[in-house]
């Protein structure tokens, strides 16, 4: 096979709000731009595949019965999986988040007894550090690891955090998620910011699914702290289980006419560019897709030293990183960034600089493309994967 021939992929992720089935699809859609047959296998189309972007969707149908209290979606996915598989000629099944898509994967090559066939599974975080480690969840998400022919993670950490808790043996492979530079970059104040803030006022954002983890009640306290000492805004863009949680927040600190919900919005582009400041606190992302996207557009971002975030900004540098929970220091340090013109310039670029040189679409795509055709090549050779032990 020569460097230049396309491949064939399949992809399977989670359809819903989140950063995995973003990565999913934005993969999916830059392969395609590369010239790559890409399909995704999902129970209905991930939020952010768009219209004519040339990827081929293929719903899985889950079909119920009074017998069954959970229907069996891992069988009809993998069932879907083969059938696409055999259909396309896939030379690589692709799954992303490893429950239930990595075991899915792996069942739908033994369907088709295809030893050709590729299985990658990318690690995305909770599949790890909370459902995969979960024994109810861990000899399996294990074997599904172990029989993947590539295991790729999107943080150092995170390859770190699975070797110790479910797969010792596991090789990873770490590959950053990625952002599209040309569509998360810096605008001037634009008239949709004046919707949420007047002039004099500065703009806050958090983006995300809203759940524990992400520490929606810090984001509301780190904008309390913002809110004494300036004239501010918030913009919770999202939604999820701890939406209440914020809202009753907002309310009990004065703060409702402050804080504005958007609810999940397909594209967050043209809002986060309009940001001053990205809130992301939370116990731990394993990278944090949000606070890159916000990179990208040139806007410091505020998180927690804990999780992959530390490889995805410098403290002092593209933003303010304190240790979890911190949020009077988040709060306070954010107040003297913003008042301080020359450094805040100063760390917008320097966070526009780090995204474009790190993690542009062009330079980390290309590294999936490369775990595809090594898992290809000893595919045709050799069943057996060097994935599997660390050397
Ligand atoms: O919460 C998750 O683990 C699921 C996933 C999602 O679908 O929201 O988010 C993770 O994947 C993103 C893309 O790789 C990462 O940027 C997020 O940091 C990560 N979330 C967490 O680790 C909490």
């Amino acid at each position: 096979m020569t460097q230049l021939e396309p491949l064939r992929i399949g992809m399977t992720c989670h359809p819903t709000y989140g950063g995995s089935g973003a990565v999913a699809v934005e993969l999916a859609q830059a392969l395609v731009a590369r010239g790559h047959e890409v399909h995704v296998i999902s129970y209905a189309p991930p939020f952010r595949l768009e219209a004519g972007g040339g990827v081929q969707l293929h719903e899985v149908a889950v079909p119920t019965y009074p017998l069954f209290k959970f229907p069996p979606y891992d069988m009809a996915l993998a069932s879907k999986l083969a059938e696409v598989a055999a259909d396309f000629r896939l030379q690589i099944l692709h799954a992303h988040y490893a429950i239930p898509h990595s075991m899915a994967a792996y069942l739908a090559r033994e369907i088709l007894g295809d030893d050709t066939l590729g299985v990658v599974t990318t690690l995305h975080g909770t599949d790890i550090t909370l459902v995969g480690a979960d024994p109810s969840y861990r000899p399996a998400t294990t074997f599904a690891l172990r029989k993947s022919d590539a295991v790729t993670a999107v943080s150092r950490f995170l390859s770190l955090e699975t070797q110790r808790k479910i797969c010792g043996a596991c090789r990873i492979e770490v590959i950053h998620n990625f952002v599209d530079t040309t569509r998360y970059e810096p605008a001037p104040r634009s008239p949709v910011r004046l919707r949420f803030a007047k002039p004099d006022e500065w703009l806050l954002v958090h983006t995300s699914n809203f759940r524990p983890v992400k520490r929606i009640g810090d984001v509301v306290q780190i904008f309390a702290e913002v809110s004494r000492a300036l004239p501010a805004k918030l913009l919770m863009i999202g939604d999820g289980p701890d939406r209440p949680l914020a809202e009753r927040m907002a309310k009990e600190l004065g703060l409702q006419k402050r804080i504005v919900f958007t609810g999940a919005l397909p594209d967050a582009a043209e809002l986060t560019a309009q940001a001053d400041a990205f809130l992301l606190p939370s116990d731990g992302e394993s990278f944090g897709l949000a606070a890159l996207e916000a990179l990208a557009c040139g806007v410091p971002v505020v998180g927690s030293r804990a999780g992959g975030l530390p490889e995805v900004f410098e403290d002092g540098v593209e933003g303010i990183l304190e240790e979890v929970g911190q949020t009077r220091a988040m709060g306070q340090r954010l107040v003297a960034l913003l008042g301080d013109p020359k450094r805040l310039e100063a760390t917008k670029l320097a966070a526009r600089a780090r995204a474009t040189q790190l993690f542009r679409t062009e330079s980390v795509v290309p590294q999936y493309e490369q775990v595809y055709r090594d898992v290809i090549a000893r595919r045709q050779h050799r069943p057996e994967s060097k994935y599997l032990e660390a050397p």
